[in-house]
Parts: C-alpha cells; structure tokens; sequence
C-alpha cells in the first residue's frame, strides 16, 4: 500500500463498486417470525442477521390510555423513520410519511381511540429507490426502522403550535441594552383566544399580545441580555402562554449573517473550526439517538477544539441540537439531497422542499443552528442548478434569520482549484468538498495548490479528510497508515494558513469512522469507511491532535 506501488486515482483501493453491493435482497431474508425491537433504534444493529436487511418491517404495540380531558385532541408523534411509514391504529390508517430524518405527526381521532387495548402497527419501509431523497447511491448505512422517539401528546383543543423569536434583523448590538426582539406564536384555533403572554423571567419580561389572528406577531426589547455564543452559550427559559396551553422552552439570542468577505456571530467575525458527523455511535454500530450518543459525539467535538459541527447529511435528532445549543456548538444542518437525484422530476424536488420544511420546523429555535445547508456534492448542470436554487429560495422564505449553503465541488483545472458553480451566486456562505491528497495525489500537493474562489463571499471548506485504520503504522507515505493521515492533515492545514482572508471555516471528514455499504477493501474497510480521526472503539488517531493544534491557534488568534 506504498503510494508508488499503486497508480493515482485508483479507485479500487478506495471501494470496490460504485453500485451498493446487494446483500439486501430480500428473497434471501424470509424472516416470518417476531422479534422485540427497542424503539428508538434501528433495526439492523440489534440482530447479527438484520444487519443487511433491507426491506419491510412491520411493528406492532399495544397500549392503554384515558385523555385527561374529553374535549382534549391527541396526536401520533414520531421523531423519525427511515424510510417510509404506514400508520394504523386499530386497525384505522392515520397516515403515511415518507423521509428518514425529520418529525411527523397524525391526529387520533376519538372514534379510533380506546381507553385500553390499543393497536399501533406501523409498516417501516426502507427500501432505496431512485426517485427518493436521498437515492439509491450514498456513502452511508441505511440504517431502517423506527430510529427516535414516537410519542402520545394530548393538547386542549386550541393550542400554541409553534412560535418563534429573534433579535431583529439589521439590530445593533453595540450595547446589550434593548436589544428588539420580534417573532409569532402559531395558533391552531384563535376565535377564542383573546391574548398570548411571553415570559422570560430572569430577565424580568412579561409582555402581553392581543390575539388578531392565527399568526400573532410579538415585538419587544430586551432590557439586558447575555447574548448565546460558543463562549457564552446562555440559554434563558421562555414561558408562552394563552388562557388555554402553555409553552416551556429554552432559547438562546444571538444573530448571525454575513458582511463581505465575513461571517458574523453577534456581529463579529467568526471563524468556524469545524468537524462533520454522521449520526452514528461508532463504537456500537448504530444510529445516534440519545442524549448520552449527542454528549458523547459533541464531547469528542470539544476536545477537538471545535466551535462548530457539521451535522451530515440528513437532519440528526433533536439531542444533538439541543445540546449543541447547551454546550454552545454552532450547527451546519442539512438535508440528504445528496450527490445525484433527479433533478427534473417536480416529484423529486417536493420531497426535499418537504424533509427541508419538516428540519427548518423542528430545530428554527435552536441558536446553535446558524446555517442550513440544501445539499451535498451535486454535480453542476442548469437542471440541477435550478433545482437547488428553488430548494434555497425555500429555505429563506421558511426562516429568513440564518445562513443558507450547500457542499460544492471543485473544478480542478490545470494549476487551479477553482470554486465557480453556479450555485455560488445564490448561497450565503460558499462552501466545499476537497480531498487533495487522498483522491488524487499526495498531500504535499496541497503545497502548489491554487484556490480561485469566484464569489467574494466568505467561503468553507465543507470536507477534507483521509482514510486510516487506527492502529496500522508506517511511514507517511504508506496510505491507510496513521501517519499518512497525520502528513494529510499537515499539509492541508499548512495549505489553511494560505488561503485568502474570506476563508471563514471548515469541517473536515470526519469525527469517527462510520458504517458504509460502499466501502469494500478488505483490508482497510470491511464496510466502514475510515475517515474518522476516532476510530470504531474510541480511538484518537495521531492526526486528531494536528487539527486539535490547529483548532487551538485559531481560537487563540481571536477570530
Ligand atoms: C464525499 C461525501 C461524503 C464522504 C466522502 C468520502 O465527499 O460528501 O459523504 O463519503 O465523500 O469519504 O469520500
């Protein structure tokens, strides 16, 4: 595995199929008989023979229930399944959804529910197809089931549905004095409603809105505020109030926008020291879910030295924003339009305006999330362009107050590595995918590298990583080897120091090593792909520490 003794851009010694390897046939998988499945989680980590499965699951569970209050509404909630759900309660459908990542919910009827002896079926379906979101081809495991949480939730009949609050956009923040806040609360039903009452009571607030509609705008000040950033991640409680439900809900204030070749975290510059992270507990071979999974990926992140993650590339569960939020974690969250859908289909782009709409829903008040991302490595023709276009347009109009970006790829051209997709134009913050030294060549080609960026944005460098198994060893040129890795991340961090003064960040691939179908050298992957600086029983490997380095002279030269 010596570089010399392969050629450049061999791919074979990085995955031996471009196609995923069908072990997921299904004819081979008669499984007719019950299992207990734990909700949340996926199926295939909790039986040796499902880890392959691909297919259709069928859940069943039964349970009793009395509503506090006749008059009350009750709703389904599930955090998550991937891919599709059926849903049946005694033996009535409620609904059916289709997305891996995001949340959705049916309304029970009370003609359906009982006060005992209730059947929840759900029929799980995570077959790939074509015209889904995210495709047939992705560098990840399709972990199937019920992966986060499903929940009963009683309401009174009208309801808050959502609510939102910011500092107002174009604010000064030169003195945390009466700062402008402006927002809404969503109502189901307002005839009835006469006022919505905002609380936050360590800062003394109590302000008081009459009801005009669903939609009621809130507009106040802050008198004094601890604003929410890495440093300070100052979370206050938020009460919201109407004569009939009530919200509790911790929110941080802070503002972020670009200004030229800048980004802006409560108005001052910010440099991202970044790590991507799939949402996966390495160490046993699952999907994340918990809180103790995000304290356990975030944790990692922070002894990195980093000030943001990531969140690749699908919307991870709500632990892993709230406590991004209570650790002070900044968050790139995406959703998995990943390298190549069909662009042309309206049907395509429906169902990622959809997942796009249910992630901007669940997360628009966490202060940690400052950009949402519309999707990764898509490959530049007009078609496509226009596709993510729309899906940015979509996602200003859903939440106006953070970033919107996407991962690009680079045109590599004789002597220069340059940014110029289209897609450029319509991003806030110009973000990238580069392997120099690993797909093509070796690290110290990051010496002579050239970066033409075409936009004077600031701009992210989304991935760059290289494989290494923990634990095997040799000198830097042996690819695969740890040292390799660590000379990858020397060179790249070197070539860092280089780049113009509107490089605001990146987020190297990847925190840990991680499950993939794709990836089948025997002898270096097995079916993990092996990017991670942690390995799959929690071991730094020597180039975690040329970043955390890195990641400390930053945070020291202020921005
Ligand atoms: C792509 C992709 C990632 C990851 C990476 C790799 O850039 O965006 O999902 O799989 O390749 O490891 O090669």
């Amino acid at each position: 595995y010596r570089y010399q003794e392969r050629k450049e851009n061999d791919r074979e010694a990085y995955w031996t199929t471009d196609e995923p390897v069908n072990k997921t046939d299904r004819k081979e998988h008669k499984f007719t008989d019950a299992y207990t499945l734990q909700v949340p989680g996926d199926w295939n980590s909790q039986a040796e023979k499902f880890l392959y499965y691909e297919g259709i699951v069928w859940y069943k569970k039964s349970f009793d229930f009395t509503k506090s209050n006749p008059a009350n509404k009750v709703y389904l909630y599930f955090g998550a399944v991937n891919y599709e759900a059926d849903v049946y309660l005694n033996g009535k459908k409620l609904g059916k959804h289709k997305g891996g990542f995001t949340p959705f919910n049916f309304e029970v009827p009370d003609s359906v529910l009982k006060s005992t002896g209730n059947y929840l079926v759900v029929k799980v379906d995570n077959t790939r197809h074509k015209d889904e979101v995210p495709t047939v081809n992705t560098d990840w495991w399709n972990y199937g089931g019920i992966t986060r949480d499903v929940q009963l939730v009683e309401l009174p009949p009208a309801f808050i549905q959502d609510y939102s609050l910011n500092i107002k956009k174009g604010a000064s923040l030169k003195t945390v004095k009466n700062i402008p806040v402006e927002g809404w609360v969503q109502l189901n039903e307002w005839q009835n409603a006469k006022e919505v009452v905002v609380e936050i009571p360590e800062l003394k607030i109590k302000k008081t809105f009459p009801v005009t509609g669903n939609k009621v705008a809130l507009q106040f000040n802050l008198p004094a505020v601890q604003l929410w950033s890495p440093q300070t991640p100052k979370l206050y409680n938020v009460v919201i109030n109407t004569s009939t439900d009530r919200i509790d809900d911790k929110v941080g204030f802070r503002t972020i926008e670009t200004a030229g070749k800048e980004v802006l975290l409560n108005g001052k510059p910010l440099f991202m020291r970044g790590i991507c992270i799939h949402e996966e507990n390495s160490l046993q071979g699952r999907r994340a879910y918990s809180k103790q999974d995000a304290l356990q990926l975030l944790g990692w992140a922070k002894e990195l030295g980093c000030n943001m993650v990531r969140l690749a590339h699908y919307p991870h569960n709500e632990n892993m924003t709230r406590t991004a939020d209570s650790l002070g974690i900044l968050v790139w969250s995406e959703i998995p339009v990943y390298w190549t859908v069909d662009f042309s289909s309206t049907e395509v782009f429906e169902k990622a305006r959809t997942q796009l709409t249910e992630m901007i829903t669940r997360d628009h008040n966490r202060a940690s999330i400052i950009i949402w991302s519309v999707g990764n490595e898509t490959p530049v023709n007009p078609v496509r362009t226009g596709f993510m276009r729309n899906l940015i347009g979509a996602a200003r109009s859903l939440d106006s107050s953070r970033l919107v970006s996407a991962a690009l790829e680079v045109n590599y051209q004789p002597g220069v590595n340059k940014i110029d997709d289209p897609l450029g134009e319509y991003v806030d913050l110009v973000s990238f995918n580069e392997y120099l030294g690993w797909y093509s060549g070796l690290p110290d080609k990051c010496r002579s590298a050239n970066w033409e960026i075409a936009y004077n944005k600031p701009f992210f460098i989304s991935e760059t990583g290289a494989e290494t198994l923990y634990g095997f060893h040799g000198d830097s040129l042996t690819r695969w080897s740890e040292e390799y890795q660590e000379w990858y991340y020397r060179e790249q961090v070197a070539m860092l120091k280089r780049m113009p003064d509107n490089f605001a960040g990146l987020s190297p691939w990847i925190l840990c090593d991680f499950r993939s179908p794709r990836r089948n050298n025997q002898t270096f992957q097995e079916g993990w792909n092996n990017k991670g600086l942690i390995d799959q029983k929690g071991r730094k490997k020597k180039a975690f520490n040329i970043l955390r380095e890195y990641y400390e002279e930053k945070a020291a030269t202020a921005k």
